[in-house]
């Protein structure tokens, strides 16, 4: 089932908010049944049944017959009801569509799209459909990632739609390495690297008509705490999580919050004509430029050194055969020392 949720209400139980509320301030410490009961005007049968449900939330509550109830860990969930209190935007993420399991965040996305206000988004657990670019597949294993699509409504030209792959792409790199300290870069257009290894992907799909765009959906997924067993073998040489590479556990909800914030400042910037601005910024992470590449589309591939991201955000390849090329969208492969490319 799907549920929408917004800021004000949670969508929740309103109870239930209040004994989380409650057990929250009183993390490690019981506090007991008759109390619960006489603050919130409920039976004690009532408190104990909303205990359980939140037991099933993935709260971790001990009860003592004498002692009441202590909370001890709070879920590690992206659920509305932890995230919204830790979003202090104005529009991305003040709606809120949360799904334990989904195919494809980004397919929600287009189904919400036509009817829901800008700045919606579209939250999973787990994808058992993740795409990537081009028909691939993104692996989206349940609870280690953010699997993550935002609903813009610009009004902007089509054509200048892949820019927004750039805003999205400063947004979250900016938020991984202010939350968790990994020093992660930019591999043009679409990719989060550390140390060549992707971290995050950004699949920026739209519809449009010829001059007016409907909705862009900018789908972003991030491995956060991943193990190297989540990745088919395939991908363990070319594909990475924080905690890999940090060597801990980063608390995935405060990540989210930071890159909803991130999202909304870029975006904004773009909007108020801030574009060459961001497109600086995005170089100072690049880790294409001045690279030897090979940049290819679903038709054409060429050989070069990048010489510049442009102030639109193109790839200016100086060309192997003579000449520059300028590439609007593609995949890149890198040189190796070894004169090979990958990916
Ligand atoms: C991307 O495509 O990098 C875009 C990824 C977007 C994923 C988000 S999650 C939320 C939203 N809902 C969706 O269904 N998708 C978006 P591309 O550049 O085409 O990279 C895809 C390639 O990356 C695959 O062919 C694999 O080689 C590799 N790959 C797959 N899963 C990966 C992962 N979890 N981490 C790193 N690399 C991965």
């Amino acid at each position: 089932m799907i549920r929408r949720y917004n800021k004000i209400t949670l969508g929740g139980n309103v109870v239930k908010e209040k004994i989380l509320r409650v057990l929250k301030n009183n993390i490690n410490e019981y506090i007991s049944g008759e109390e619960l009961s006489i603050q919130l005007n409920i039976s004690r049968t009532a408190v104990w049944k909303h205990m359980n449900s939140l037991k099933d939330l993935g709260y971790i509550i001990e009860s003592q017959p004498k002692l009441g109830y202590k909370l001890t860990k709070v879920a590690n969930s992206l659920h509305p009801r932890e995230l919204s209190p830790l979003i202090e935007n104005s529009f991305i993420g003040t709606e809120i569509t949360y799904i334990e399991q989904v195919g494809s965040t980004n397919e929600i996305a287009k189904d919400l799209a036509k009817t829901c206000k800008e700045g919606t988004i579209v939250l999973a657990e787990e994808q058992i459909g993740g795409k990537g670019r081009l028909g691939r597949n993104w692996v989206s294993p349940k609870g280690g990632g953010i699997w993550l699509s935002v609903i813009l409504k610009p009004d902007i030209n089509p054509a200048e739609a892949p820019r927004l792959t750039s805003v999205a792409a400063l947004a979250v790199v900016k938020a991984i390495r202010e939350e968790t300290g990994l020093a992660v870069g930019i591999k043009w257009p679409n990719d989060i690297v550390f140390e060549g290894r992707k971290v995050a992907g950004i699949l920026t799909e739209m519809s449009a008509e010829i001059d007016k765009i409907n909705y862009i959906i900018l789908g972003i997924g991030i491995n956060v705490n991943l193990d190297r067993k989540d990745f088919p073998s395939e991908l363990t040489d070319r594909a990475t999580s924080i905690k890999e590479e940090l060597g801990r556990e980063v608390v995935r909800i405060q990540l989210l919050a930071s890159v909803l914030e991130k999202i909304e400042n870029e975006y904004q910037r773009f909007l108020q004509g801030q574009l060459a601005a961001i497109i600086n910024e995005v170089k100072e992470y690049s880790q294409t430029l001045g690279k030897m590449v090979v940049v290819s589309n679903f038709k054409d591939a060429w050989e070069g050194t990048v010489e510049d991201i442009d102030f639109e955000g193109a790839l200016i390849l100086r060309l192997a055969t003579g000449g520059t090329k300028r590439i609007i969208s593609g995949e890149v492969s890198l040189r190796s020392v070894s004169g090979d490319y990958a990916e």
